[in-house]
């Protein structure tokens, strides 16, 4: 489905807006409405151009997306410590001998690529990446972002923040040039789940903090996330945590995660992402595709959304097998917004059964994808298969719900792709800074 122009928002009274479907005019109604409607994307890795070469883009870095090391390896002789000798252009040559040209690119992340090449005019089926290369060496950033959003369909994306890497401090210690395509989110991960391994940073810069953790660190982890906050004008706190978390049990990272985060993003008003269910370096071998997936108990998220009531939870999981209890436990609590279909997820066959799943237990009260992108450009395709799976599925549903004598008309499906896609984030987040005063 191409983009077409964004348009704002059509006003109520509009003739077109207002007259019934029929079930055979649904399917143009749904695609029209989806590939003109800007999608916020609420979670990347990608940075504003103020944060230099932290954010990513172009062929090579495209090629060596850890999707692609991960294939990659499976279908190369190449070690990986060979492998992470070289310079990222021979690793980029290497894996698209291997994946794109000795192999047909049929895996999703491969496909992405293909479909990034063209989306730019660049040759999909050539050994030599000479001419894409210096395409994308041709571009600057702050254009090429513009027409990168343009043709994904997106407004904004929203970053992850580390306050405790150490490059990206450095940036945010200066001023921060402001780009209200870019939201900052306050990924905590080093916090909650290494404090042992970080709290002599903090000690460093003169927050009392102790390795235990008591009462005092709370409070000045507190007073950390209060400077963080002022700093990036985050607008939610993140943290992915692996298969076998569990709340409450003694740990340090619960401390810390009940203590001080929390009541900070109750605070602040701020709601928190939790995205559970990776297992760490299953093989370390492969470095950042080494991360694995195992099904969560997700108790420990009906301990969380009861016990804190007045937090508001983003949540995705990582394994399939959680995915339809991650639906009931929304259905129990609606301080819990479920979102995206993560990593491994991200695959058409799995969005689709999720997709159909959540519309099915929740409406049109959860948010149905994020890109994840590391790579600017991958926002292209990951936004364009989100919207063609989100097409089938959103005219079945209407569809459905025509057989049953209901009616649709295109406002409607409008204001329920606005919600997806838009309003059931700015809600959770709409005490967080507006896009122009994010940076
Ligand atoms: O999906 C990914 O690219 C993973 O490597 C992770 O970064 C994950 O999305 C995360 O945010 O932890
Ligand atoms: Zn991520």
């Amino acid at each position: 489905m191409e983009i077409r122009s964004i348009k704002q928002p059509i006003p109520s009274d509009d003739v077109g807006l207002q007259s019934l479907l029929s079930p055979e005019h649904l399917a143009s109604a749904v695609e029209e409405i989806l590939s003109t409607t800007a999608f916020i994307d609420i979670h990347t890795h990608l940075f504003s151009p103020a944060f230099g070469n932290l954010g990513l883009w172009g062929l090579d870095e495209l090629l060596t997306y850890h999707y692609l090391e991960a294939e990659f390896f499976r279908s190369s002789e190449m070690s990986p410590e060979h492998y992470w000798q070289l310079p990222k252009a021979e690793q980029a040559d290497a894996i698209w001998q291997a994946l794109f040209v000795e192999n047909t690119p049929v895996s999703e992340a491969t496909r992405g690529i293909v479909a990034v090449l063209k989306a730019f005019d660049l040759p999909t089926d050539t050994s030599d990446l000479d001419e894409s290369r210096s395409f994308f060496r041709a571009q600057s950033i702050g254009s090429h972002i513009r027409n990168t959003f343009a043709m994904a369909g997106i407004e904004t994306a929203v970053m992850t923040n580390d306050p405790l890497h150490p490059e990206e401090q450095r940036v945010w210690m200066q001023e921060v040039q402001s780009d209200p395509r870019f939201k900052a989110a306050l990924r905590l991960d080093r916090l909650i789940r290494d404090w042992p391994g970080h709290w002599e940073i903090l000690a460093a810069q003169g927050y009392a903090v102790d390795p235990q953790a008591s009462d005092r660190t709370l409070a000045e982890v507190r007073r950390f996330l209060d400077d963080w906050h002022e700093r990036m004008s985050p607008v939610y706190a993140a943290v992915s945590l692996p298969d076998t978390f569990q709340f409450p049990v003694e740990t340090i990272g619960n401390r810390i995660l009940g203590g001080a985060v929390l009541p900070w993003c109750r605070e602040a008003d701020l709601p928190l992402s939790l995205m559970i269910g990776v297992r760490y370096q299953v093989n370390p071998r492969i470095r950042l595709a080494g991360d694995g997936v195992g099904r969560g108990d997700l108790r420990a998220l009906e301990n969380l959304c009861r016990t804190f009531p007045e937090n508001r939870f983003l949540v995705s999981v990582l394994s399939r097998e959680n995915q339809h209890e991650l639906c009931v436990y929304a259905r129990k609590f609606s301080n819990l917004m479920p979102f995206g279909c993560w990593w491994f997820l991200n695959n058409p066959s799995i969005v689709e059964e999720i997709t159909r799943e959540r519309i099915e237990m929740l409406g049109a009260s959860f948010i149905p994808q994020h890109s994840d992108a590391r790579v600017l450009e991958q926002v292209i395709y990951k936004w364009r298969n989100t919207r063609a799976i989100l097409a089938g599925v959103l005219t079945e549903t209407y569809r459905l719900l025509l057989r049953d004598g209901g009616r649709i008309r295109r406002q409607d499906i409008q204001r329920d792709v606005n919600r997806l896609f838009r309003s059931n984030f700015e809600k959770w987040t709409s005490s967080a800074v507006s896009p122009s005063q994010a940076r």
